[in-house]
């Protein structure tokens, strides 16, 4: 039977239009492009910055001594700042030495509070003893169970399925949910707990982790006065096969929304091909170079904004936080490589610390307990997990 000529291209049309549709969700968006620096080879670093002497940042520091610091003052210098700690009362051995190193390289002389959360109820035992390591105030929280429970669009026999994959494919924590949960809730959901509403700025510690130099500043002060939006110490590779729908998913959001992308972004060194180029390939696109975000110093402000929360929002609804294992290091890295301006984000190359088996340990005579320039701790190949040559290439040293 004929069809008459207008159905024709009619129909032909339609076909057009969902092929233009399809096309334009998958492309890179045009602002994902190389930079001058991407085209150019680089092979890593010769030598690691943090083997030279290592001081304080420029600018204006807050000392102990430019006003009350003491914990009860009302009219101290603080920024309005805690310590945040997610942790599990089975943990308060290993969190302890932690709090102690921090309270002895830095907070006793500043006493910011520290904010503890859990999914259960913490013990009096464990109150007490962390209380005792800080003059400061401690406060402990409880996640709230909307913030922790897994989602009502999770399908369970996905996930199961999902888990037993990655599991295979030796993903640490793949098949432990309450793992999923804590990354989900650290990427997008630890800042809208009602505990940090009157708090803009925090610095996430856990247990097991250590700090090796004296820091005479107030921390916060400088992110609040320098407007940083996010602080680190150590940058890694993530396992792609952790990841892979995370950066195709990110894509399908940035081509929704092209306006949240900032000015400048580090576009060029979340898609780097050129470090560790089978990792870009396993990522669909995205380096997995992030942020070790045991370690962070953040401004929530940035995390409650629009940009960030509605990336999250999409991210969660697609489910990858429970059929892979995302965790808050890539999700957060990508969020700050995208709407954050670069140059508001800070190395902290002066806070020497460690989380098994990597640190970040700066030549300087206030630390002890690290070797300089040593980056990790164990079997050689833990090297090539380090992607810091790509991001001092990309967005730098500062
Ligand atoms: N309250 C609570 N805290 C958790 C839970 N799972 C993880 N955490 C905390 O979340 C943080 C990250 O968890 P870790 O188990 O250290 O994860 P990780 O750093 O990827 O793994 P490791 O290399 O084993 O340290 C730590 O501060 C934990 O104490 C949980 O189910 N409940
Ligand atoms: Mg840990």
């Amino acid at each position: 039977m004929a069809v008459a000529r207008p159905i024709r291209m009619l129909g032909a049309s339609c076909i057009i239009l969902v092929l233009f549709l399809i096309f334009q969700m998958n492309k890179t968006p045009t602002f994902i492009s190389k930079g001058p620096y991407a085209t150019q080879p680089y092979e890593g670093i010769t030598s690691d910055p943090l083997k030279e002497p290592t001081g304080e940042p420029t600018g204006h520091l807050w000392r102990a001594t430019d006003g009350d610091y003491s914990p009860d003052s009302t009219d101290s210098p603080r920024a309005p700042a805690a310590l945040i700690s997610l942790v599990r009362n089975e943990e308060l051995n290993e969190l302890i030495p932690s709090m102690r190193d921090l309270e002895r390289t830095w907070n006793s002389k500043f006493n910011y509070p520290w904010i503890f959360f859990n999914d259960v109820p913490f013990t009096e035992e464990f109150k007490k003893r962390t209380q005792a390591e800080t003059k400061a105030k401690c406060y402990y929280e409880l996640v709230p169970k909307e913030h922790w429970d897994v989602p009502e669009w999770i399908n369970w026999d996905l996930f199961k399925e999902s888990a037993q994959i990655l599991k295979e494919k030796n993903i640490q924590y793949s098949d432990k949910v309450s793992y999923h949960q804590m990354c989900r809730w650290n990427s997008g959901l630890f800042y809208k707990h009602p505990a940090l509403a009157k708090y803009r700025y925090y610095w996430r510690v856990e247990p097991k982790v250590k700090f090796f130099c004296d820091v005479d500043y107030d921390i916060f002060r400088y992110v609040a006065d320098y407007n940083i939006t996010y602080g680190f110490t150590i940058n890694l590779f993530d396992a792609p096969e952790s990841i892979p729908s995370l950066w195709p998913e990110t894509k399908k959001f940035l081509a929704a929304n092209p306006s949240y992308v900032s000015d400048n972004n580090m576009m060029n060194w979340l898609t780097d091909d050129q470090l560790r180029p089978e990792h870009t390939e396993g990522g669909n696109g995205y380096s997995t170079c992030h942020f070790w975000s045991n370690f962070e110093i953040g401004d929530m402000e940035f995390f409650r904004g629009e940009q960030y929360s509605a990336y999250f929002d999409h991210l969660d609804r697609s489910g990858g936080f429970f059929y892979e294992r995302w965790g808050d290091a890539p999700v957060h890295s990508i969020g700050v490589g995208l709407f954050a301006d670069a140059a508001k984000v800070h190395w902290f190359r002066d806070i020497g610390y460690n989380h098994i088996p990597y640190y970040n340990c700066p030549n300087s005579p206030k630390c002890s307990g690290c070797t300089p320039g040593k980056m990790y701790a164990g079997e050689s190949w833990l090297a090539k997990e380090d992607c810091r040559p790509s991001y001092f290439h990309h967005v730098g040293t500062h």
